[in-house]
């Protein structure tokens, strides 16, 4: 009784003896040889992925977004191991077509295809560092006739007495030069922090998710930053002209509706901007890292000083309260007598404070307000018996 099969195209029999004969024994010599070379070859189709590091430049953060976004909807051999930040062996992908990072890589919670549960686990490592990077990531260079990062808006929404949000669209490319090559991008949005109020959701960014259906972003409120990271997973190019990336939002404080002072500028600065798209010569020309835009929020009321603040009662006798909208801390009130000295000095919040007048003899007084740019109005009361 014979059994037969084939192996690499080389066929053998086995004979009731069980001792297996090579159809031929070059044959035979030549799979020896094919093996002796297959040993190394098997050894380096194994990499170690850190589950996050989609780009395995050592750090997990949004410039991992590219790598997923590019390899999105793609299948290699599955990872065995945990979602923690250890080495974890992986069969070879093969490299990505825009850079010569493994597609495994992206695969971060090893499932075996890039998706979007890929994301949660950068999310989730945010920040994890290993020592093992094979990839630097690189930013655009500064390209002055480049295609500009440009800045919608300002959209100013009131959020009560007190506080306001302002809204900022983040556009790429102009009418002229498009931006619609641009699949992946990352970057990091500086702006200033001297009026953000101090409260939680402070900042915020919503995707234009229409438009890139996966992202991820850290929000850096005490640096006056915000990382982003966005990805248009379909690969596909959209009409030329101008890209909605998103909005930002931006919770102030100390510049009232009504009263936002007319020279108050919003600084936003894009930094370390890195892209993927269809042509890298052409995505070399679309950041332009020192584009920087001052906004000024103008329209949404520039009340003269001595209309932002209100004193009552007056006359008064043992307490008096003072108004403030639309001012810009640190504030300082001062109480003066009629022959010029100083008697109270007070630091107000925005909004109403109870001022006590206990001990004051009788009289007329000025109240002087200074608003934190050194701007100063002053008010006559009369203090009663
Ligand atoms: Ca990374
Ligand atoms: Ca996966």
């Amino acid at each position: 009784m014979y059994f037969s099969g084939a192996c690499y195209g080389c066929t053998f029999e086995r004979m009731e003896t069980g001792r297996i004969r090579w159809a031929s024994r070059a044959v035979r010599a030549l799979w020896l040889l094919m093996l002796g070379f297959a040993a190394p070859v098997l050894h380096a189709q194994t990499i170690l992925v850190h589950p996050g590091d989609a780009n395995n430049d050592g750090k997990a953060d949004v410039y991992d977004v590219l790598h997923i976004g590019w390899a999105f909807g793609e299948a290699g051999p599955v990872r065995t191991g945990t979602l923690d930040w250890f080495a974890f062996p992986v069969s070879f992908w093969g490299d990505s077509i825009m850079s010569t990072v493994d597609r495994a890589y992206a695969d971060a919670d090893g499932s075996g295809i890039v998706e979007s549960a890929d994301l949660d686990v950068v999310q989730t490592n945010t920040d994890s560092v290993h020592g093992l990077a094979t990839y630097v990531q690189t930013f655009s260079p500064l390209v002055p006739s480049g295609i500009p990062v440009r800045f919608g808006g300002p959209t100013i929404v009131p959020l009560g007495s007190d506080r306001f949000e302002v809204q900022v669209r983040i556009l790429l490319g102009s009418v002229d030069i498009g931006a619609d090559s641009v699949y992946n991008a990352a970057f990091r949005l500086l702006f200033d922090t001297a009026n953000l109020a101090d409260e939680p959701d402070v900042v915020t960014w919503t995707r234009n998710d229409a438009l890139f259906p996966i992202g991820l972003h850290r929000l850096r409120p005490e640096e006056g930053a915000i990382e982003i990271g966005l990805s248009r997973t379909n690969q596909t190019l959209v009409g030329t002209g101008v890209v909605d990336l998103g909005t930002l939002g931006l919770i102030m404080e100390g510049n009232l509706a009504g009263g936002i002072l007319a020279d108050t500028l919003l600084n936003l600065h894009v930094v370390s901007p890195a892209v993927f798209g269809l042509n890298d010569l052409a995505l070399l020309d679309i950041w332009s890292p020192e584009d920087s835009l001052a906004l000024l929020p103008v329209g949404f009321g520039t009340a003269p000083l001595s209309e932002r603040w209100k004193v009552g009662p007056n006359p008064a006798r043992h307490r008096i309260q003072v108004t403030l909208t639309g001012l810009a801390k640190p504030l300082q009130l001062t109480l003066v007598d009629a022959v010029g000295r100083q008697r109270r000095v007070w630091h107000p919040s925005i909004g109403a404070n109870t001022l006590l007048l206990d001990g004051l003899a009788p009289g007329c007084y000025t109240l002087h307000l200074q608003n934190a740019d050194g701007r100063q109005d002053s008010k006559r009361i009369l203090v009663l018996p």
